[in-house]
């Protein structure tokens, strides 16, 4: 061990909870990682993808040098390049001829320079982010209602509430140390009560005292119902409707509303809203089931009206809980990075709000008029309007709508920068000038949680290559575009003082979001900086919002929305599915980094298609087989797992996979790119499609030590111990299965063969010094082997084994992956239960430790246990 290295706090660079870590340099050049006692989000806890943390910091992938058309370049040409291209294509065009596309994955300060280059001295607003895929809807349901895009309250009311009802919100998967925290919360109270709003059953469900399998897009149908029969019963609060404007116009729509929408019956409602009215103290939390939607805005207000129409808003234990997905999806919106907003939750249409702000950073010129959102923005792209675009810290190509057109759009697009920490992704492969971001270990700033609590992020490694920040990149630029003076910072810790310097003027102008405290703030103290909740000024530090009924509207009082509910868009006969999307419980959106850890990549390795038993069986899809989803905007190849999890005619695939990772599997290819009215966020989770069989001629599985780099219709790679995998279906057999696996591992060796002519199977392995280097398995079904068993072979010298693609009698099959931590796969958790007769999850933990750790995997083990018979 290497003597005393010191630990050093930070944060965890995944989702909005905000997870304080733990880092520990160790002697291999890496990080030792654990959950922070200390912080307040976690309070020592971390999920499998923050405990993994540290199997995802390898140079392997790294972009090392910026480049230019392909080519290794220095910093300074690339830089010059970027600067002189954006400054003569604003000569020629003006300034809305450019645009940024950033990241809720940014620090605040990247993402405060970012947002005073193109607003304050470019001039333009056109710099949107991919929060507009995520937060947007929550953000406009909060102006509309609150006047500032304010989260009331603090996870601590997760704890407090007799009652969580969870909508359009898979926590134990995506937001898993606030699942932990309820699920403790409810094991020591168990009085409390939870609901889940979901068409589909998930892991979430699992502490869920009533499920509502809800029609896909009726949330605010359900919301309507409930705030009519708040109305009915007179549950409002008679002092708390004071601070109120259009209580009785939202109550008057929402008694128009037909619950029969939601296809839940009239008893599952009943009791949704009995629970609802008779508990005081209420926290309703959503996500992306409510957000990605072309009615977004309108079911956010829907929630948030029931909220204020009973004053439960603000106080312990209850009020509407909108929980951020990226590490600084808040960050984000206090800085003003999206472009209908302008700094410190300013707005960029007031002209007073403007003025102060333009001041403040002595700027040339300002925006009058918010810029284009995304989707527009790569419309803009693609018919010529922005000419030169700079993409940072984020993956469109695979994650926006429509993404083949995306993809389309950035590759005429007469000059496109990309900001990455990765050499190879979907996107950078169509930039002209790629810039190499530092990552998560190696960069010094802040980021805001769900809950508004700022935390330090602190560098724990040196920089990889020649990697830089990407708020010096972003200075760097500007300062070659003529603007040295205002972007003249050499620490993320002046950055930090000036965006708190602008948060008092903003609070003076009346923003909720002020941390002026923090305005003159030295480097030291910056350093040591403890997690806040903002605001931090003399006004007000910390605590939550609204409970005394004052809010951001001039006349102070919150607006109720009047809401009539929208389907979304019909299904038709040869579209008659609904495509449901959203994540996997081990891997971060495109698998920049978690595609890199075996460990993450085991418990989901491909990208599938959850579809109903009736459903498959009308289509002839068969469990393990391969399904062809499509319509018009594009089509996709995914592995079929049959399952009730979801109801008939809504299918469920995940966002995770890539052009590097599956080509056939990227799901937005089938996105249609609508979006919600207000607030322009797409609606991601209700494309309509036609499901088909794909039968390929063969499927195959292979592993090896150094890289696969296959060519047939289906294929998907993942990390496994000492090199890769993937899976493989072809349409047609190759002219000679040697070769085709030579060319599939870059080896020219004669692999060692065994056919089976009556079943159609073949199997090859390369073996080199006596070990496995590489083996492929093909055959006319779905390759019936062990993969847990043959993913711990490469590097082995039992050839026989290899080729026999099953696990020896000494070697049990651990079939799928449940605990990550651990490392214990399904099948000995199904034998040990049954064995030992085990009923508690407890109790599995103590046999096999499996759910121990982390707890990620605690609901599955639950799950389990339900299925597991015990005979007498
Ligand atoms: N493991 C993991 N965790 C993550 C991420 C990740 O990539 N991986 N990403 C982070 C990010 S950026 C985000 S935004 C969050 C997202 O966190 P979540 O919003 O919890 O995640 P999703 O899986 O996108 O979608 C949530 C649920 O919405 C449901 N849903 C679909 N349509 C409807 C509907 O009409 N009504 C209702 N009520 N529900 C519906 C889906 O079935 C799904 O279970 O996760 C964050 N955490
Ligand atoms: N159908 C469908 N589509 C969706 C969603 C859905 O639920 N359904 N969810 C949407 C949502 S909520 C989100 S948030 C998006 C996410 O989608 P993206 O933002 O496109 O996904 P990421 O993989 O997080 O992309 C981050 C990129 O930044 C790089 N990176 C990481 N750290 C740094 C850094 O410090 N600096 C720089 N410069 N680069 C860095 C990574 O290597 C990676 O390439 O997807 C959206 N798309
Ligand atoms: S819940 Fe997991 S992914 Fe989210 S911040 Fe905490 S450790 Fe990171
Ligand atoms: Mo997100």
């Amino acid at each position: 061990m290497h003597p005393a290295l010191p630990t050093i706090r930070t944060t965890c660079p995944y989702c909005g909870v905000g997870c304080g870590v733990l880092a520990t340099p160790n002697a291999s050049g890496g990080l030792n990682i654990a959950g922070d006692p200390q912080h307040p989000a976690n309070l020592g806890r971390l999920c499998v993808k923050g405990s993994a943390l540290g199997e995802t910091l390898d140079r392997r992938g790294r972009l090392l040098t910026p480049r230019i058309h392909g080519r290794p370049a220095r910093w300074n040409e690339a830089l010059d390049l970027v600067a002189k291209r954006f400054s003569d294509t604003i000569a020629e065009h003006g300034p809305d001829s450019v645009a940024f596309y950033v990241s809720g994955q940014l620090l605040t300060e990247d993402y405060y320079v970012a947002n005073k280059l193109m607003k304050g001295f470019i001039g333009s607003a056109n710099i949107d982010t991919n929060s507009r895929l995520c937060m947007a809807s929550s953000v406009a349901g909060h102006r509309r209602a609150f006047g500032s895009d304010t989260v009331p309250g603090l996870y601590e009311d997760l704890e407090q509430a007799d009652l969580i009802v969870l909508t359009g919100s898979n926590l134990a998967w995506c937001h898993p140390v606030l699942y932990q925290r309820i699920a403790a919360a409810k094991e020591a109270r168990p009085e409390m009560r939870v609901v889940v709003i979901d068409p589909r059953r998930t892991a979430t469900c699992d502490i869920a005292d009533l499920h509502l399998a809800l029609a896909p897009g009726s949330d605010a149908v359900l919301f309507n119902a409930l705030l009519a029969e708040i109305a009915a019963r007179n549950a409002v609060d008679e002092n708390f409707i004071l601070n109120l404007n259009g209580l009785e116009e939202a109550v008057q729509a929402a008694s128009q509303v037909q619950t029969a929408a939601t296809g839940l019956s009239g008893d599952d409602i009943r009791r949704f809203l009995d629970l609802w009215i008779g508990t005081e103290r209420v926290v309703t939390v959503y996500s992306q089931g409510i957000n990605q939607s072309e009615s977004g805005s309108d079911k956010v207000n829907a929630i948030l009206n029931c909220h204020l129409a009973t004053g439960r808003i603000g106080r312990a234990g209850m009020g509407p809980f909108s929980v951020t997905g990226q590490p600084n999806a808040m960050g984000g919106r206090e800085v003003g990075g999206l472009a209908n907003m302008l700094a410190c939750h300013l707005d960029i249409e007031n002209p007073v709000h403007r003025n102060a702000v333009q001041d403040f950073w002595q700027a040339p010129k300002m925006p009058e008029k918010p810029g284009l959102k995304a989707v527009d923005m790569f419309r803009a792209v693609e018919d010529g309007r922005i000419k030169a675009l700079w993409i940072i810290c984020t993956n469109p190509v695979v994650s926006m709508p429509e993404a083949d057109r995306v993809a389309r759009a950035i590759a005429n697009c007469d000059f496109v920068v990309v900001s990455d920490m990765m050499a190879q992704t979907d996107t950078t492969r169509l930039a002209h000038v790629l810039l190499p971001a530092t990552g998560w270990a190696e960069k010094d700033g802040t980021v805001t949680n769900s809950e508004r609590r700022i935390s330090r992020q602190r560098r724990t490694l040196p920089s990889v290559g020649q990697a830089r920040d990407d708020w010096r990149i972003l200075a760097d630029v500007a300062a070659r575009m003529g603007w040295s003076e205002r972007f003249a910072w050499t620490t993320p810790a002046e950055i930090f003082a000036e965006h708190a310097a602008l948060s008092g003027v903003a609070g003076n102008l009346g923003s909720d979001f002020d941390i002026s405290d923090h305005a003159g703030i030295t480097a030291e103290a910056y350093d040591r900086l403890e997690p806040f909740l903002w605001p931090q000024s003399a006004r007000k530090r910390g605590g939550r919002f609204f409970a005394e009924g004052r809010f951001h509207h001039p006349d102070g009082k919150a607006r109720m929305i009047a809401v009539t509910p929208r389907a979304p868009q019909p299904t038709s006969a040869e579209h008659s599915y609904r495509l449901n999307t959203g994540r996997v419980r081990d891997h971060w959106h495109t698998m920049t980094r978690t595609g890199i850890s075996p460990r993450l990549s085991r418990h989901l390795a491909e990208p599938f298609l959850e579809i109903h038993p009736r459903d498959a069986e009308t289509l002839g899809l068969t469990a393990a087989g391969l399904a062809r989803v499509s319509n018009p905007h594009g089509a996709s190849i995914l592995r079929v797992l049959v399952t009730d999890r979801v109801a008939m005619g809504q299918p469920f695939a995940p966002i995770h996979w890539t052009g590097e990772t599956a080509p056939s599997g990227r799901i937005d290819v089938l996105v249609p790119a609508v979006t919600d009215p207000v607030s322009g966020q797409p609606a991601s989770k209700s494309a309509t499609v036609a499901i088909a069989p794909f039968r390929p001629a063969w499927y195959g599985y292979a592993i090896s030590a150094k890289g696969i780099s296959p060519s047939c219709e289906y294929w998907a790679r993942a990390a496994i111990q000492g090199g890769w995998q993937a899976e493989l279906a072809g349409a047609e057999d190759p002219e000679c299965w040697m070769n085709y696996a030579r060319l599939l591992f870059g080896l020219d060796d004669e692999p060692l063969t065994v056919r089976d002519r009556a079943k159609g199977q073949i199997r090859l392995a390369f073996i080199s010094g006596g070990r496995l280097q590489a083996a492929l398995f093909i055959a006319r079904e779905p390759v019936g082997l062990s993969r847990s068993h043959l993913g711990t072979l490469l590097g082995e010298t039992n050839p026989t084994d290899a080729l026999a693609g099953r696990p020896g009698s000494d070697r049990p099959d651990q079939g799928a992956l449940v605990c990550a931590c651990f490392n214990v796969g399904v099948n000995l958790i199904r034998s040990t239960i049954s064995e030992n007769r085990l009923t508690t999850v407890d109790e599995v933990g103590t046999a096999l430790r499996a759910g121990t750790n982390c707890g990620s995997c605690r609901p599955e083990i639950k799950a389990l246990l339900a299925g597991a018979i015990h005979g007498n």
